[in-house]
């Protein structure tokens, strides 16, 4: 009820921190492109396969500052069972997803104040996602239309012939060429989400598509993941190319993000073949950490930045960037370009990083040698603000609590009969 929304809101209210004065407002009412990585994880970047790097598009973004990407190096994905649906939820929400099944799905008729809607009403942005894959998939139809997201374009917008298509849909060159003219067309400010799909589990690739090797590992899709996440690099670096060309590249925000994991834990074997290292349960955590990376029009890139943070943090960031005050918005999260920014990053399970220590699996480690801790005071104290956090949040999908949560005087409820994707959009 709503005294429980007034003890999430003290909570919230009270983590939040300051903007980055240099940075608040710089990108007011830009375009924003978000380009979801599907399954990829940072340890791809920089990797060598056979002494080539597996992508050195992306790589180029992390290096080469001329192309003004700042690169988060500590940010880590926060999802669970609901896999990209976490995702997306937790990014656009700064909520996390719950700890059994996928809110998008049981959730999915709950009111939200989504970073769609949000832009939307203080900023008149239209927002789109871009997607090769049917639409019902996470139950998106139903929960993006409680986000405000004004226009869906699932598979019945592209050409699903044949040889498009590979595992989970269409390929992600096909992807990001036929999504341009639609992108060119739509009305902006625009904040527009590609959703990538090839490098998905169980990382399928034809042959003509495999410009890289597979590993030798002998576990079939820890081989593929490189050769998919290769694909990936080449289809971002055809969409870099044609945004540039269709003059939407410059004056853009442009966020790339990973998922979650691609290789779960139960391919330890191949992954300590691959590091030459044994990949303890540790190192298995260490290894969650996914690309967060932006480019700010007329914003010099900042090179690699090495706060320790989670998708969580994304939406207060983009908030502020834009000279909205994420502090009027129920936010778990927090402002990865605030100097305060919290490093503390929890993880669904109630595990969690910081910049000295980690819990992984309810153990304590030394998060710089990677050792064992015994309990202390200080360690089981932020076990609990976890758990509260985590807490919280579950009370909010819960008990549906943003019904009773008016983030402005001006704010409108979002209406769900306000949204059509069946139809012919555009
Ligand atoms: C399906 C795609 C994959 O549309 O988003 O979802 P995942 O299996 O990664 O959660
Ligand atoms: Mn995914």
């Amino acid at each position: 009820d709503s005294n429980d929304i007034t003890e999430v809101q003290n909570y919230t209210d009270n983590k939040y921190i300051e903007p980055n004065d240099k940075l608040f407002g710089v990108a007011e009412g830009k375009n924003i492109i978000k380009i979801h990585l599907e399954s990829f994880q940072s340890f791809l970047i920089d990797y060598k396969l056979h002494g080539e790097e597996v992508t050195p598009f992306i790589n180029s973004l992390v290096h080469d500052q001329t192309n003004n990407f700042t690169y988060f190096e500590n940010f880590f994905h926060q999802t669970e069972q609901g896999k990209t649906a976490d995702a997306e939820l937790i990014m656009d929400n700064s909520l996390y997803g719950l700890p059994q099944g996928a809110a998008f799905v049981t959730k999915g008729k709950n009111t939200y104040q989504a970073l769609p809607a949000v832009l939307k009403q203080n900023q008149g942005y239209t927002s789109a996602v871009f997607h090769g894959d049917g639409k019902s998939f996470w139950n998106r139809d139903e929960i993006y239309k409680e986000l405000g997201i004004d226009y869906f374009f699932d598979e019945a917008y592209y050409d699903m012939s044949e040889d498009q298509v590979i595992g989970y849909g269409l390929k992600d060159k096909p992807f990001f060429k036929e999504s341009m003219p639609i992108l060119e067309s739509m009305e902006q400010p625009f904040y527009a989400h590609f959703m990538t799909l090839t490098h998905h589990h169980p990382y399928l690739i034809d042959e003509e598509d495999a410009t890289i090797a597979p590993a030798e590992t002998n576990d079939g899709s820890v081989d593929r993941y490189f050769q998919t996440a290769r694909y990936l690099d080449e289809s971002l670096e055809q969409f870099f190319t044609d945004l540039k060309e269709a003059g939407l590249y410059e004056d853009s925000i442009i966020m790339l993000y990973g998922d979650h994991y691609g290789i779960s834990e139960n391919h330890t074997r191949a992954l300590s073949e691959l590091f030459g290292e044994e990949v303890t349960p540790f190192k298995y955590a260490e290894l969650q950490r996914v690309p967060f990376m932006i480019k700010i029009p007329e914003v010099k890139g900042k090179g690699t930045i090495d706060n320790y943070s989670g998708q969580v943090d994304v939406m207060p960031t983009l908030l502020h960037l834009l000279g909205i005050k994420a502090q009027d918005y129920i936010q778990f999260g927090t402002d990865l370009f605030s100097e305060k920014h919290n490093g503390l990053v929890a993880f669904r399970n109630g595990d969690f990083f910081t910049e000295d220590y980690a819990m992984v699996k309810g153990i304590f480690y030394d998060n710089h040698t990677g050792e064992e801790l015994e309990p202390t005071e200080e360690l089981e104290n932020i076990k609990l603000k976890v758990e509260h956090e985590l807490s919280l949040s579950d009370k909010v999908l819960q008990g549906d609590l943003l019904r009773f949560y008016s983030p402005t005087e001006k704010w409108e409820p979002v209406n769900a009969k306000d949204y059509f994707y069946d139809e012919n959009q555009i």
